[in-house]
């Protein structure tokens, strides 16, 4: 993907000129996202397994839901990482005098605030936040949110999936990468892998990144957050099918499927699906596409990865990074994680430029 792909957004609104002028909005996505979603929902729903990629959960409609699923007092995610945040925010943030916060999947940015305030109680001088995520609608109110409530802060946003985007990230200032609400585990094994070493390769030796992480638990409470009573989360879920509906002209009927969240022991994930409650045959006018769907066949929407210290502590070595700091709730429901590139990882990448540059002396002389 090509920087020039991203097109600075105009941000009008009735805040005042001096908010304004702290935002800057580059959209990555205008181009991308309608052939993105032809090609995944192609191949998920042409696949043995049906699936969707849970990406498309997020438009603004499904945004709002997350918002509200994160209010549930049965989906203890947001609430207990909340809690480490606050608890350890002052630790976090010392050490870092100036620099860019950078969020992934950013969402609300109700996290963030906490780091913020402490940011601005230790008078922190020059710090940008810088926000990535693929819902614009909720990215820009957040952001004017932010310049509102914090005089002087400069914000960034950058409407992106960070699976593909990532150089589209200022890189020059010192960096903390920022990843939320356990949103590495919507990805499988290999993907937070590829993804983790990606983020690596951007840090430099005094960056951090902080990685939250859902650990495991008994099945019913993992399970009651993913079926909540007031019925949000399968909301939730058959938002996506509205998505597919409205953006590649499809004929869906949310009724003819039901919510399914199941914790899968042997994968330690939540499972989300829909199952279709008769046998059902979809049109996907932009796709060309008619897709039979068998009474009781499901499409996976979304895996939920559950970790526990010894599962994080390999999939983040094999990435090229070390745990400096790991910060967990009493229950140990919930782990907030400290990040640094690892020192024989730093040694490969000197070594790599160190070779580099004599190759290019030799090819001088
Ligand atoms: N970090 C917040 C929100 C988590 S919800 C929290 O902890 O509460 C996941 C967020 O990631 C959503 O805001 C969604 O829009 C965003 N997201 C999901 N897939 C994405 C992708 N591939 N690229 C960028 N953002 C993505
Ligand atoms: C964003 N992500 C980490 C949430 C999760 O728990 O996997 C999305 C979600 N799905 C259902 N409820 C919340």
């Amino acid at each position: 993907m090509k920087s020039n792909s991203c097109v600075r957004e105009e941000i009008l609104s009735m805040y005042s000129a001096s908010s304004i002028d702290r935002i800057e909005v580059k959209n990555c996505m205008s181009d991308t996202y309608s052939n993105d979603l032809k090609n995944d929902v192609l191949k998920g729903l042409t696949a043995t397994q049906k699936y969707i990629p849970s990406k498309y959960f997020y438009d603004t409609y499904g945004s709002r839901l997350f918002e509200e699923i994160s209010l549930l007092p049965e989906y203890y995610v947001t609430h207990t990482e909340l809690s480490i945040l606050q608890d350890t925010a002052s630790a976090i943030i010392e050490n870092f005098p100036e620099g860019d916060l950078i969020e992934l999947g950013s969402g609300a940015n109700v996290k963030i605030k906490t780091l913020l305030d402490i940011a601005y109680k230790s008078y922190l001088a020059d710090i940008r936040y810088v926000s990535v995520d693929v819902s614009e609608a909720l990215l820009v109110k957040a952001l004017k949110e932010l310049v509102t409530i914090y005089p002087d802060l400069r914000v960034l946003g950058i409407v992106a999936d960070f699976t593909k985007h990532m150089k589209e990230i200022p890189l020059d200032r010192n960096k903390v990468f920022i990843f939320f609400g356990s949103t590495i585990g919507n990805f499988t094994e290999k993907e937070s892998i590829v993804f983790l070493k990606n983020i690596a390769r951007f840090m430099g030796p005094n960056d951090r990144f902080l990685l939250g992480l859902d650990m495991v638990k008994p099945k019913e409470i993992l399970e009651l957050a993913y079926n909540d009573p007031p019925g949000i989360t399968s909301k939730f879920n058959k938002n996506i099918l509205s998505v597919v509906n409205r953006e590649l002209d499809a004929n869906f009927h949310r009724d003819h499927f039901d919510h399914v969240a199941f914790f899968n022991g042997g994968k330690n994930q939540i499972e989300m699906h829909l199952r279709a409650n008769r046998t059902v045959s979809v049109k996907i006018k932009k796709l060309d596409l008619t897709v039979e769907i068998e009474k009781d066949e499901t499409i996976r929407t979304e895996i939920s990865r559950k970790f526990r210290r010894e599962s994080a502590e390999k999939m983040v070595d094999e990435a090229g990074l070390r745990i400096n700091r790991w910060f967990s709730d009493p229950q140990g429901w919930f782990s907030l994680v400290e990040l640094k590139k690892s020192t024989s990882y730093l040694w490969k990448e000197h070594l790599r430029t160190q070779i580099a540059q004599r190759k290019a002396k030799r090819v001088k002389g």
